[in-house]
């Protein structure tokens, strides 16, 4: 049984779906490989389901319905956790995040680290093919967090990651709430300030080529939101002590 899992959310990610599996299969072969699809309009699932057929390491999760990242990550790392991985991973479907960085990634973890981020905004990482605005949006957001929620995470909105499951066993899944993006702050900043090892691996980000983006206002909205609300219900109870 390899000890390590990494769990593909997707959604309408046909043309990337075999690409990636791929080349998770070849980066790092003794890692299974959990697809989790919303029912996908575009056949993903399906197709997710041939590649799963062909090879014993490639599952699939299918959700009934679309209902954010967060819930798709939610229903792959309990799945995960029940089977009893120990290091579970995350990487975006579309190509954006690299499946050989993930031998040092998971070699951090297994040095002691609870949950290594792949990062974009540490010394050695970048972004390729992103216009000014994602730029912005990204920088100005892990500004905002790291302040208000007195995190030292330099990229806590990164989708590139791997978690010791102890400790997300530990930590216990059923408090977390958030749907879009924001799922990926919650997780590092409830590890991070319960006093879990964070540590942060340079990597290149390359903007999709193929498939359309998930991002919309409303995924900006809710981090921005519940980061706030977060960040006065920390200041308030720490006043309170
Ligand atoms: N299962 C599931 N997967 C999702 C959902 N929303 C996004 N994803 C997947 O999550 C990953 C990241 O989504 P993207 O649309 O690439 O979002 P992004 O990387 O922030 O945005 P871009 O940089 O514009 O691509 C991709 O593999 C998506 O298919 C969802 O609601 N359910
Ligand atoms: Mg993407």
């Amino acid at each position: 049984m390899p000890n390590v899992v990494v769990v593909v959310p997707t959604y309408n990610e046909i043309e990337n779906i075999s690409a990636i599996v791929g080349r998770l299969r070849q980066a790092v072969p003794r890692a299974h490989v959990l697809v989790v699809d919303d029912s996908s309009p575009d056949g993903t699932g399906e197709r997710a389901e041939e590649l799963a057929a062909a090879d014993p390491g490639i599952t699939v999760l299918h959700r009934a319905k679309k209902e954010g990242l967060g819930k798709a990550y939610l229903a792959g790392f309990a799945l995960a956790l029940e089977r009893g991985y120990d290091y579970i991973a995350e990487i975006d479907a579309d190509g954006s995040h690299d499946p050989s960085d993930l031998p040092a990634m998971i070699a951090l973890a297994k040095a002691g680290n609870d949950l290594v981020i792949g990062s974009r905004w540490v010394p050695g990482g970048s972004v390729k093919n992103w216009p000014w605005f994602r730029h912005t949006i990204s920088q100005t957001g892990n500004a905002y967090a790291r302040t208000v929620l007195h995190s030292d995470i330099r990229d806590i909105t990164a989708g590139f990651r791997v978690f010791r499951a102890s400790a997300l066993r530990e930590l216990g899944l059923d408090g977390v709430s958030s749907q879009g993006y924001c799922f990926q702050v919650e997780m590092a900043w409830n590890l991070e300030r319960a006093g879990y090892r964070v540590a942060e691996h340079p990597i290149t980000f390359v903007e999709r080529s193929t498939g359309r983006s998930k991002m919309h206002a409303g995924i900006v909205a809710e981090a921005l939101l519940r980061v706030t609300g977060w960040g006065i219900a920390a200041t308030l109870n720490a006043a309170r002590r």
